[in-house]
């Protein structure tokens, strides 16, 4: 390549970048299209994950394309990975029944997946003949073996992404490109002996460093889970989580940190997700929670289940009733 395409490639790296932390992404990062052989090692992982039945009833795990980004988009080159910052100031009130953080703002795939389209239309004005495709969780990605690739952090023992100031609360999306980019240098491991998430998940979900079983996971059966009914085991250690679950993140020391509040307006919670008691839950009839939901991630937890999982709740040992 000439040393003019070079710095083409090199300028439109960095002002990619710059449009996307104009749209409030932070970190963010470029990879180049296969990866390096640590991608080949983490798409091995989703096949033993696979295989050992973690996924659960989520057979959408096993789609094929999950195992090679090229297609998704026919001819990509490269990607862009941005993280969306959901810490927020905010903190949930100590009797509440307690919801995962990622969904307390405004549903983070519509948040993301619109502004990596103002982004991909911003491309387009530069280089016309260049295709992308916008992922957010959506499209089968390995979004966290692409973030790390790309340098936004690196996948911690709970499997999720941990960037060094900023900790692991981050979502993450991807611009797929047929452009070819400059890459930036893949993120290390830093978890070095550390082992409290793993020793902090009530249901042993963590089997292995890096390797969750949904099958345990507080996160799968109160958002996934379809059953009348929860297994006994999680019925039991669910604690007060009625949404979700953060407590592999809650524990992380990277987490302990002074990490910077997100002031994005959608990111900011909506006060009933940080009050909501079993009386709320029990009462509130079907409209009621679709007009709470409007444009929530949590919509995915059906009123049904909300009932379900709040009856299976039990007061959080740390606070006094
Ligand atoms: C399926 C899924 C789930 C499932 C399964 C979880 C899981 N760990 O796979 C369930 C429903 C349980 C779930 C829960 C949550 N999820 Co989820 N989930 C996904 C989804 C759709 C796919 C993840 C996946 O590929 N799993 C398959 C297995 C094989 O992958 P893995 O566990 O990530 O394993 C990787 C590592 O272990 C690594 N690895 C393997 N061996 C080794 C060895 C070493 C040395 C290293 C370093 C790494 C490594 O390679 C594997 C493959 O990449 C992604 C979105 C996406 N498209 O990627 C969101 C995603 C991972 N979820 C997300 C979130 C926020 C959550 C929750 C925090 C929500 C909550 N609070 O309740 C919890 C976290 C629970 C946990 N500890 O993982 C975010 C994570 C953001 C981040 N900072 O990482 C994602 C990326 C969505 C997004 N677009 O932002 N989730
Ligand atoms: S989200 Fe909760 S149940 Fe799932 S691995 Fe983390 S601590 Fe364990
Ligand atoms: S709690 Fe410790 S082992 Fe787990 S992800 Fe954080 S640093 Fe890594």
């Amino acid at each position: 390549m000439s040393g003019s395409a070079t710095d083409q490639q090199a300028s439109l790296s960095v002002a990619l970048k710059q449009r996307a932390i104009a749209e409030g992404f932070n970190p963010v990062g470029i990879a180049r299209l296969p990866g390096s052989p640590r991608l080949q090692l983490r798409t091995e992982a989703l096949e033993r994950w696979l295989n050992q039945g973690h996924q659960a009833d989520m057979n959408w795990m096993a789609a094929p394309r999950r195992r090679d980004a090229s297609l998704l988009l026919e001819g990509a080159k490269s990607l862009l990975a941005v993280g969306l910052n959901y810490h927020v100031k905010a903190k949930s009130e100590p009797n509440a029944l307690r919801v995962a953080r990622y969904g307390w703002g405004r549903d983070y795939h519509r948040v993301i997946d619109q502004r990596l389209r103002r982004i991909g239309r911003w491309l387009s004005t530069q280089r016309p003949e260049c295709r992308w495709r916008a992922c957010v969780d959506s499209a089968p990605l390995l979004d966290k073996a692409w973030a790390e690739e790309a340098g936004l952090g690196w996948i911690g023992k709970h499997s999720n992404l941990i960037h060094p100031q900023r900790g692991s609360w981050m979502l993450i999306g991807h611009l797929l490109m047929t452009e070819p980019l400059q890459p930036d240098s893949p993120s290390r491991t830093l978890c070095g002996r550390c082992t409290a998430c793993i020793d902090a998940c009530p249901t042993e979900a963590i089997r292995e460093p890096f390797v969750v079983d949904a099958r345990r996971c507080i996160a799968f059966h109160t958002i996934e889970n379809r059953n009348q009914k929860l297994p006994e085991a999680i019925e039991k250690a669910l604690g007060p989580w009625v949404a979700g679950c953060d407590i592999c993140q809650d524990v992380c020391p990277w987490n302990h940190r002074n990490l910077p509040d997100s002031d994005d307006p959608e990111m900011q919670p909506r006060p009933w997700l940080l009050n909501l008691s079993r009386d709320d839950v029990k009462t509130w009839t079907d409209s009621d929670w679709n007009q709470h939901l409007k444009g929530s991630a949590l919509r995915r937890i059906k009123p049904w289940m909300w009932r379900r999982n709040a009856a299976a709740t039990q007061p959080d040992p740390t606070t006094t009733l």
